[in-house]
């Protein structure tokens, strides 16, 4: 087993993984690849595209990291701004077919992006999966790396880096990854707490090349007063059942959609509240979608299975919502409700959706009628 200077020593598996990876960005030089982000990115997803972008540079592959919804928290447009790292909206309801050669896929294997359909139709061959998700099976990838038990998928990433596909050097490219690298790990690990040892491992090998201040000022950006405007509905509208505290905000606009997971951390905050779940109706560009996000601290509840179980499928078949360790999320379009109305009937829709979804989640709780 090789040692790298600072101490770190490669596991084996993942060496080979990094030359697979090496071998196939070899065979598809000079081409040009979509990076698909989830909707709405978060920093560990950033920081794996970025991470992509570097490394796939090396051998004349040009980069684009798209996503199909809203960057939103204040964080992660720090975070772009900051480390100058170019992410991109696609408003396209056709992706050229011959505009990418390949799409790659981080921090998600597909489900949780609006673009899978798009790229389909457009013939793009799907060419690279790396997650720390469960396994699903929506896309074939010539190369898949899917590590459930990585704490960050930026994680898996740095990995590639020390086991040779990019050795960091001191220089301001590298210095910006490798602080978009970490501040994916912290963010995706509840500032370590979550971290696994991979994930230290990681830590480890970026801290030498991590600009401290950069990421001070991507961690301490102020909140937006529409964001504090949420926290306080979602403070007035909560209500708490063993230890469950499940509120409703109302209609939000796109922008301010990730003013719902911050809600939910501040609710989690409260004495003997060990789960906090927001939702909202978020006017999209189209329609509208309730929006929610789950948080939880209690070891017993996974994030994944309640929300699957409580709020069941859609006609498709697949789930409103999903999650991974203390997180989750879910969307549910309006369909024919959807669209403007009149502020009688708007109130008529919030209060209908609203009783509907607590109502799920409180059975499932099996505290209806407290
Ligand atoms: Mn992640």
């Amino acid at each position: 087993m090789k040692k790298e200077s600072n101490g770190i020593s490669p596991n084996v598996d993942s060496t080979r993984m990094a030359g697979q990876l090496a071998n196939l960005l070899k065979e598809r030089g000079g081409e040009r690849h979509i990076v698909v982000l989830q909707d709405f990115p978060d920093p560990d997803a950033i920081s794996c595209g970025f991470a992509y972008r570097c490394i796939a540079a090396q051998w004349g592959i040009e980069c684009d990291l798209v996503y199909g919804g809203r960057i939103s928290h204040q964080e992660n447009i720090a975070m772009v701004n900051l480390l100058n790292i170019t992410v991109t909206l696609c408003e396209l309801e056709e992706i050229p077919p011959d505009r990418y050669q390949g799409s790659v896929f981080v921090d998600g294997q597909g489900t949780t992006s609006c673009l899978v359909d798009r790229l389909e139709r457009a013939r793009v061959p799907v060419l690279i999966v790396v997650d720390h998700h469960a396994q699903q099976d929506r896309l074939q990838p010539l190369f898949a790396d899917i590590r459930p038990s990585v704490g960050a998928c930026a994680s898996i990433f740095v990995e590639y880096l020390c086991d040779g596909l990019l050795p960091l050097v001191s220089k301001t490219e590298h210095r910006n990854l490798a602080t978009a690298l970490m501040h994916g790990i912290i963010s995706e690990t509840g500032a370590l707490i979550e971290a696994q040892a991979q994930d230290f491992t990681a830590a480890a090998y970026l801290q030498p090349f991590c600009d401290r201040e950069l990421l001070n000022e991507i961690l301490h950006q102020q909140r937006s007063q529409k964001v504090m405007e949420v926290i306080r509905v979602a403070l007035e509208n909560r209500v708490i059942r063993s230890g469950y505290c499940i509120s409703g905000v109302g209609y939000l606009r796109a922008a301010d959609r990730d003013a719902l997971p911050q809600a939910a951390d501040f609710l989690l905050t409260e004495e003997m509240v060990h789960t906090a779940i927001v939702f909202g109706i978020v006017l999209g560009d189209r329609e509208e979608e309730i929006h929610g996000s789950l948080r939880t601290t209690k070891l017993t509840v996974s994030p994944d299975q309640f929300l699957k179980e409580s709020l069941g499928k859609m006609v498709g078949g697949s789930h409103y919502g999903g999650g991974k360790a203390r997180a989750g999320g879910f969307e549910i379009p309006l369909g024919f409700l959807s669209g403007h109305d009149d502020p009688d009937l708007a109130k008529l829709k919030w209060d209908t959706f609203n009783a509907k979804i607590q109502k799920k989640f409180f059975t499932k709780i099996g505290a209806e009628d407290e």
